[in-house]
């Protein structure tokens, strides 16, 4: 909605409200059957005007949509959320990295087969924590199509497609075990960027922290996407070594600065910890220094220098290594403050604005001014492995001081800048031009990243900023030890910030979010024709069609191929025998907009969600015989519940003509026969 709208719906329902306080407030509630007034209510439920006003900015009546979608991590839950705003309502959770059974993610082949390919080191990782979406790019602006993020925990990234909202890779390098800086896309999304964040050996292998300067490495990846296959093309992706500091969020460049890329570090003192071994502990070891380092790395001519060869593959990636990133003029270093966290890019691309943890000021950097030194390579000295410093001075255009922990900034269409205080708990808003600050306001509580419409793109749209506070200590009903999430709806439209809702997330930590005009998505309804495999984004091999369910049996087992329809699995009987292996295919034949059927068969942890049109596969071994109900979990039309049918899986001793066949199970003939006829 434009800040213009917004005015006068909110000028419209100040002059209603102020009618209704004057006017008929002698009513008595309900008595003559008639809802209570707005001033009865407020009375009764002791609100003030300012409640009354930050309601009416994000009450949506049914029906009515959002006009901007918030897409956030999940965190430790490792999947993504899917938020509208104003209204705060929560659309969806996105599978990504954990099992999520209503969406039938974990619990079918092609989705097992996906997260699988997310297993490292021969380990099943059955979660992520998720921290940083990246809504593909277009010339700097979002444009709807993908969403990556990243997970800190194994050092992933995964392609959700918004054409449908389903996670369709997942990738992974062997050079790093942890990420941070990631995901950031470059602005026509060519490269998606990962960088590590606790350095490890490269090749993977074990070596004694006592080895730490000598073996430990940090490295940052560059994805490159393939944006018609909607895909990370891993074969032309590389990789950069960097010194074993702790690298932490970056940014891409974009417009004047487009070609570059910033990533933070902290623990520049290579700090380890082994508090238990008579060394400091990494917290103290690490924040000894003044400055850590702001790393500028030139991803353009990197990305020459790879495809010239210039790299050597570790840990199967091409990487190009740290000495040859300084002498091919790569990678460079400007100092920064104390444990820095974020770094964002302005929306013109001309400056960088980086926030300490333990420093007061958000520094500004130039991009013009570092370009300056680094053409006249004015170098304050080198780091321990030869990358050339930039003076910290003459690369700077200021600092703005803002108060207690700054993290992260967003930016507005109006000149600023919003940044989170995690110390103070707040926001402060700065202005960009002139490095000053304009106004705060108080989050509830411990503030981590926060979201403006479109803030960290060319075209931030202003009007809304949602603040993600980690523990929402005293805002909700209490409901045991570990606290919800608390996102923070604040309006910046308005000349003083305005607090107007608070959203509990039950859960993990939110990391990142970012904001986009729900306008510039466009999600299919159904897929068409039917039989397409959401992940592959293609026709299944094995799709069925009405009239063509049968059941084969071939040396790899037997496959089932099955449809369904409201409100019928055809076949619906599947008999199988005790240790069969069992290959279910079936094809929601629906071609209507809400046609989703689920399906379920008990105590085999089978659950899948065929969305119209959707194929999916689904293979077992049929080792318990017995009786297990078949059913739809998804109420799909008044005779769900007959949406149903049974596995029969024959006993494998059973003497086939004389088994006493189960009374409950197999109510007639065949019980013998193991291939049933064709169901039509
Ligand atoms: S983090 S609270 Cu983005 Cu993982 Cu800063
Ligand atoms: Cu299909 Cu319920």
């Amino acid at each position: 909605m434009s800040s213009r709208l917004k005015k006068l719906i909110l000028g419209a329902a100040m002059l209603v409200m102020g009618a209704v306080v004057i006017g008929p407030a002698c009513k008595k509630e309900g008595s003559d059957g008639t809802a209570p007034s707005v001033a009865q209510l407020m009375r009764a439920r002791n609100l003030t005007e300012r409640d009354v006003s930050a309601a009416l900015r994000t009450y949506t009546p049914t029906g009515r949509t959002d006009p901007y979608l918030l897409f956030g991590s999940g965190g430790h839950g490792g999947n993504l959320l899917v938020i509208g705003v104003p209204s705060m309502r929560i659309l969806k959770y996105v599978a990504v990295f954990t099992p999520e059974p209503w969406q039938g993610y974990g619990y079918g082949d092609q989705t097992n087969a996906l997260l699988a390919s997310g297993n490292r080191g021969g380990q099943t990782q059955s979660w992520g924590d998720m921290h940083h979406p990246a809504l593909s790019e277009t010339n700097g602006s979002y444009d709807g199509q993908f969403i990556f993020v990243g997970d800190k925990a194994n050092a992933r990234v995964a392609v959700v497609n918004l054409r449908d909202f389903v996670t369709t890779q997942i990738v992974h390098t062997g050079l790093m075990r942890s990420d941070h800086g990631g995901c950031f896309v470059t602005p026509n999304t060519d490269y998606i960027i990962e960088s590590s964040q606790y350095p490890m050996p490269l090749n993977g292998q074990y070596s004694d922290l006592s080895r730490y300067n000598e073996d430990y490495r940090g490295v940052v990846v560059l994805w490159k996407f393939d944006r018609q296959r909607g895909r990370i093309d891993e074969a032309q992706s590389f990789a950069i070594e960097l010194p074993p500091y702790m690298q932490d969020l970056a940014d891409a460049g974009k417009l004047v600065s487009d070609g570059w890329l910033f990533l933070n570090s902290f623990n520049t003192e290579r700090a380890y910890g082994g508090n238990a071994e008579g060394r400091p502990p990494l917290e103290s070891g690490a924040s000894r220094n003044d400055t850590d380092y702001l790393h500028v790395i030139n991803w353009r001519r990197a990305a020459e220098v790879a495809s010239a060869g210039r790299t050597e593959t570790i840990s199967g990636m091409r990487t190009i290594r740290l000495q040859t990133a300084i002498d091919e003029g790569l990678l460079y270093f400007v100092p920064e403050p104390k444990s820095p966290h974020g770094v964002d890019v302005t929306p013109d691309g001309a400056d960088l604005a980086v926030g300490g943890k333990l420093d007061t000021h958000v520094t500004v950097y130039s991009f013009a001014n570092i370009q300056r030194l680094i053409n006249a390579r004015r170098f304050d000295g080198r780091d321990p492995y030869g990358v050339p410093i930039l003076p910290f001075r003459e690369a700077i255009r200021g600092q703005v001081e803002l108060g207690l922990g700054p993290l992260h900034t967003q930016f507005d269409n109006q000149g600023n800048a919003y940044t989170s205080l995690f110390l103070e708990s707040r926001v402060a808003r700065w202005s960009v031009r002139d490095l000053r600050l304009r106004d705060k306001i108080s989050v509830h509580y411990n503030i981590g990243h926060l979201a403006t419409v479109e803030g960290d793109t060319v075209t931030p749209q202003g009007n809304f900023l949602v603040a993600m506070n980690k523990w929402s200590i005293d805002r909700f009903a209490r409901v045991g030890p570990l606290l919800p999430q608390n996102f923070q709806l604040i309006d910046i439209a308005t000349p003083n910030m305005e607090l107007l809702y608070d959203l509990p997330i039950p859960l993990g930590e939110p990391h990142y979010t970012q904001m986009i005009r729900s306008s510039l998505l466009h999600p299919i309804d159904v897929y068409t024709p039917a039989g397409h495999d959401p992940i592959t984004g293609h026709h299944d091999p094995n799709a069925v069609e009405g009239g063509r369910e049968r059941v084969e049996r071939r040396a790899d087992g037997v496959h089932i191929y099955m449809t369904a329809v409201r409100s019928h699995f055809t076949p619906d009987t599947l008999r199988v025998r005790e240790g069969e292996h069992v290959h279910l295919h079936i094809t929601n034949i629906e071609q209507a907009r809400d046609a989703t059927h689920g399906f379920a068969i008990s105590e085999y942890n089978i659950a899948l969600s065929l969305e119209p049109g959707e194929h999916a596969n689904v293979d077992f071994v049929a080792a318990h015989p017995g009786v297990f109900p078949v059913y739809c979990t998804e109420f799909c039309s008044a005779l769900h519940l007959e949406m149903a049918g049974y596995l029969l899986v024959e006993p494998a001793n059973a003497p086939a003509a004389a088994a006493p066949a189960p009374a409950a199970a197999a109510p007639a003939p065949a019980a013998a026969a193991p291939t049933p006829a064709p169901a039509h």
